[in-house]
């Protein structure tokens, strides 16, 4: 299968509540790769570039503000379909909707506290790394597992 990239933010809500174990923990055992990490505050230019896509809609200025009243975790994650992958390891948008055994039905209740954000498609996965990331922020490794959970 192709190697991508994803970006997973693990929001405020998440961090406040001390769950960056928690997703790092089930992205690490579903066997995908780290290959990038950083603990920030959001700007507002960065809140509105990454939801630009939700301008106008109704949740779009409680969703700045949810992103960024706190800092995140910003992390790029390397693998075999990674966009599936991940956005399944999160679970559907909403938490009631979410799967059973995805971290959003087993840790969240709301929509607009719904913990993680995970690139929905591999084309958007691509332009959120670069705007998430510097290319000297990425980090190219082998690791000694990835024969034993990447095919190719
Ligand atoms: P996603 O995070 O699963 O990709 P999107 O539809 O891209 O979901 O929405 C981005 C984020 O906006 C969601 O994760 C959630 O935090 C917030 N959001 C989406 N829909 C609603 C809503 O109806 N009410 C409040 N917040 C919402
Ligand atoms: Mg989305």
């Amino acid at each position: 299968s192709p190697m991508e990239r994803t970006l997973v933010i693990v929001k405020p809500d998440a961090v406040q509540r001390g769950l960056i174990g928690e997703v790092t923990s089930r992205l690490e055992r579903r066997g995908l790769k780290l290959v990038g990490l950083k603990f920030m505050s959001i700007s507002q230019d960065l809140a509105h570039r990454h939801y630009g896509i939700h301008e106008g809609k109704p949740f779009f200025e409680s969703l700045i503000r949810y992103i960024t009243s706190a800092p995140v975790m910003a992390m790029v994650w390397e693998g075999p379909n990674a966009v599936a992958a991940v956005r399944q390891t999160m679970g559907a948008t909403r938490p009631t909707e979410a799967a059973p055994g995805s971290l959003r039905h087993d840790f969240a209740l709301e929509v607009g506290r719904n913990l993680t954000h995970a690139s929905d498609t591999v084309e958007n996965g691509v332009k959120e790394v670069e705007l998430w990331f510097a290319p000297d922020e990425l980090v190219s490794w082998a690791r000694a597992v990835d024969p034993w959970v990447f095919e190719q």
